[in-house]
Formats: structure tokens, sequence, C-alpha cells
């Protein structure tokens, strides 16, 4: 295993239902009667992007009106409102990294291996999310990131991986992703990465077939995971665990 890819909606950190408010918070300040609740978020998050998840709504509410001429002009005007009001949600610092997140990353960085992000999410929604756990500097802590703003086509396609793979300079079969979503693992399969699958409360009901190994969360030791780990003498994932199961022993004998 030679470097870790890292998927940032629920996986990173558990950031949907901040990104739900802000959907709805842009929607108020635009007039739009619209206001979608966790139920009906669940279901739409089946549609990666945010910008496509308002044009299959829109389509789905009023399919007339989803095919007039300004239909992407103003998804673009809503999108740019919701991201401003998700950076304010979130920019200084008070949705924590999930368990492990942080850990994980100052274990790579000390082992010299490389992590990378891949995300459907939009580029300023990073720095938003990232620059108080990981610092101003959080960029520099990533040997490559995928996004919104590099790659258009969206998860399960596998294009954001692929890109990643590419500045990365690494063959698939040498990754391990992790991601929190039936979308995310398709994509990340369909780019022939082993996947370690965390999902959040939105994904939970998802189908994860093929998933290298699926978990609660990472664990940290002082938020241990409820049982114990195949091949792994603790209850938190840490780099050795990964090694382990990315090379194939998840059951041998801790
Ligand atoms: C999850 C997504 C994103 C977010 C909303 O991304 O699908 O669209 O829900 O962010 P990830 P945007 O691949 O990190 O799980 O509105 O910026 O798209
Ligand atoms: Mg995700």
């Amino acid at each position: 295993m030679k470097a870790l890819i890292f998927d940032v909606d629920g996986t990173l950190a558990d950031t949907e239902t901040a990104h739900l408010q802000a959907f709805n918070a842009a929607f108020a300040e635009v007039g739009l009667d619209w206001c979608w609740d966790e139920a009906l978020y669940t279901r739409l998050l089946k549609v990666a992007g945010g910008k496509e998840r308002l044009l299959h709504y829109w389509r789905m509410v009023d399919p007339e009106e989803a095919r007039g001429c300004k239909v992407r002009e103003t998804i673009d005007a809503v999108h740019a409102i919701k991201t401003r009001h998700y950076a304010e949600r979130v920019g200084s610092g008070q949705l924590p990294l999930r368990p492990g997140i942080a850990r994980l990353i100052e274990e790579a960085g000390s082992a010299g291996v490389p992590i990378a992000i891949a995300t459907t999410t939009t580029p300023a929604n990073l720095d938003a999310l990232l620059q108080v756990p990981l610092g101003q500097r959080w960029r520099e802590r990533f040997a490559a990131i995928g996004d919104a703003g590099t790659t258009a086509i969206k998860k399960p396609a596998p294009d954001v991986y692929l890109a990643v793979l590419e500045r990365l300079g690494l063959e698939a079969g040498d990754c391990l992703a992790i991601e929190d979503s039936e979308n995310g693992l398709r994509a990340a399969q369909a780019a022939g990465i082993a996947t370690l699958v965390t999902p959040s409360a939105y994904t939970a009901h998802e189908r994860f077939d093929g998933a290298l190994l699926v978990l609660p969360h990472l664990g940290d030791p002082g938020q241990p995971l409820p049982q114990q780990l195949p091949s792994a003498a603790q209850r938190w994932a840490d780099l050795g665990a990964l090694r382990n199961w990315h090379r194939g022993t998840l059951f041998e004998a801790a």
C-alpha cells in the first residue's frame, strides 16, 4: 500500500447535515419554496454533486420549468449561495473530523505515506472544512487533490479517482481508498482501488458489496471500535492494520 486516498463528505467529517442546512438556507435566501428534509436529502444524495442534485430535484418537481433556458444560470447562482452558507457553517471548525482521520493523516505523514483527496464536492468547501482541523496550510499535506473543480464527471464514475492516481503517479493496486457511500465505493472500485467503507448516517442503508472492509468508523485510542478488528491487535484502524487489509491478510490471527 503506497498511498491513502480519502473521500471528503461523510468520510473526513460528517458534513451532509451542514450541506443540507446550506441548501435550505440558499432556497430561503432566493425565495424558492423548496425545503429539503433529511429523508428527502438522503434520497437526493444518490446524485453526487450539489449542482447535479439541484437539477435532479428541479426535474422531479417541475420537469417543464427544469427545461428552461435559464436553468443552468439559476442552478449556478443558487449553488454559489449554498456554498457560502456551507462555509459559514463549517468555516470556524465547529464540524470535527471523524474518529481516526486526524490520527491516520499524522501516521501517514510520519511514515512518509502519501495521502490524497478524491471528492465530488466544491473546492471552496475543502478550505472551509479543513483549514481549522488541519491548519491553514492543510493543502500541503496532500500529494493530490481531486474535487469538483478538477473533475467534472462525478461519482460513481471513476474519473476523480483516475485523476488522483495519475497525479500520484501510482497504480490503482498500490492505493487504498476510504469512502462513506455506495457511489464512492463504486467510483473507487471502477478505478480498480481497494476500498474501506466507513458509512455515515446518510449512507448506512446503502450496499457496499466488494468493499475491502466496512467499519462504523476508523476508531481512535480514546474512541475504540466496538469490536476487535481483523488482523489488528487494537480496536482502531492504524496504518499497520490498513496495510494488512490492503495486502489481503484480513483474517490472519491478530
Ligand atoms: C459528496 C457530494 C457533494 C456534497 C455537497 O461529496 O456528493 O456533492 O454532498 O457538496 P464526496 P457540493 O464525494 O466528498 O462524498 O454542493 O459542493 O457538491
Ligand atoms: Mg462521501
